[in-house]
């Protein structure tokens, strides 16, 4: 009898408790709808909190590991404002990289914890920073179709519900239109160059087309985050609807270069008002993503490496903050 009193005492216990956590979610998903920001402090139920941090630290990474491709060709670049455009453009990367690990930890993760996840190998990062810079011309295709793809997903990402992100995003927003158009002016000067420039221009704009659109996520049939993300309004397109657009704005800037874009089935389509394209090649991203690009191996070298030969000055950083402490406290 006693027992089974306790018992009802816990049921009625769990009950209130999840009748509670059950009004707090509604009211979450009304503040949502309402177009109130989340911020920090705030309430939030742990399936978005934990999603934040997944999509947060994957773009922070991508921004990190994003400075590589490109890091391979400052000694190289073709002349000294070229170089001088391109180390700006690279230190903006890791601006943005910095912005979105700050944002992250707002949602109670630490950095190194996350900087952990990304050199052991277990974090994600973009896919596209995966494949080789052989050519200049390469250099132009991040920029002209990477940043691309970049602005036209974090755009929308400027109204993500949750405050710290959607901030941060203005700001790399308004840089990465500017290394946008620094990709298209590299490009429009091969397309106009030399018949050799063109020559490479094109095999660039053959190699980075297909994964520039595998940027955007796998297709929304096997999306496994989008819905619950469109519902929490941390995404506000689907996979495939950026895809699309991105396809629509960049085939007429190609076709005004005079480049081909590499995909038979592509065509305009006057009854939907979009391009028709072809099947983005699924079976090779999901080798990238699962750690079997042409780079991935490499790029997570050069990353762990560029960490450790890092170690003094983080060190460095740290005493002389003690120091200032030790100043002020005195
Ligand atoms: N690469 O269910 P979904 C840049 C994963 S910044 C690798 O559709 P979600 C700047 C996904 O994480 C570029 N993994 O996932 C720059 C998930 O795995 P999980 C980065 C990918 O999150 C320019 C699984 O597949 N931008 O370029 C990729 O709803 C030039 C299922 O996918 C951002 O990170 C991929 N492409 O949608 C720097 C933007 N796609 O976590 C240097 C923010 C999907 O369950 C030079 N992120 N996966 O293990 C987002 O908008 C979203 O996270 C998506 C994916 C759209 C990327």
């Amino acid at each position: 009898m006693y027992s089974q009193g306790l018992d009802i005492g816990a049921d009625a216990g769990r009950a209130a408790a999840s009748a509670e956590e059950l009004a707090r979610e509604e009211a979450f998903q009304r503040k949502i709808d309402q177009e109130i920001k989340i911020e920090p402090q705030d309430w939030m139920p742990e399936a978005y909190r934990r999603t934040l941090i997944r999509q947060i630290s994957q773009h922070a990474h991508s921004e990190v590991v994003g400075m590589l491709p490109e890091g391979n060709w400052v000694t190289r670049a073709p002349s000294l404002r070229r170089k001088a455009i391109l180390l700006a453009k690279i230190q903006d990367e890791a601006g943005h990289g910095l912005y979105l690990y700050a944002a992250c930890e707002t949602l109670g993760v630490d950095r190194a914890e996350l900087i952990d996840q990304l050199l052991s190998g277990k974090a994600k990062y973009s896919s596209i920073f995966n494949y080789p810079t052989l050519t200049w011309a390469d250099i132009g295709m991040i920029g002209w179709l990477v940043d691309g793809a970049a602005i036209m997903n974090q755009v929308a990402l400027q109204r993500c519900s949750y405050g710290p992100y959607a901030r941060a995003m203005v700001r790399i927003c308004k840089e990465e239109s500017f290394h946008q158009r620094q990709g298209y002016e590299i490009v429009m000067t091969l397309a106009r160059g030399t018949r050799e420039q063109r020559r490479m221009v094109q095999d660039a704009l053959n190699r980075w087309w297909w994964p520039a659109l595998m940027m955007f996520g796998p297709p929304d049939r096997d999306s496994v985050h989008t819905a619950q993300s469109m519902k929490w309004k941390i995404k506000r397109f689907t996979n495939d609807d950026l895809r699309q657009k991105f396809v629509d704005v960049t085939v007429p800037q190609a076709h005004y270069l005079g480049l081909e874009i590499p995909d038979p089935e592509l065509r305009w389509n006057p009854e939907r008002g979009h391009y028709d394209f072809g099947e983005v090649p699924w079976d090779e991203f999901w080798r990238v993503i699962r750690g079997d690009g042409p780079c991935n191996r490499q790029r997570l070298e050069q990353r762990r490496r560029a960490f450790a030969e890092g170690a003094w000055v983080r060190e460095a950083a740290l005493a002389h903050a003690a120091k200032r402490r030790a100043r002020r406290a005195a």
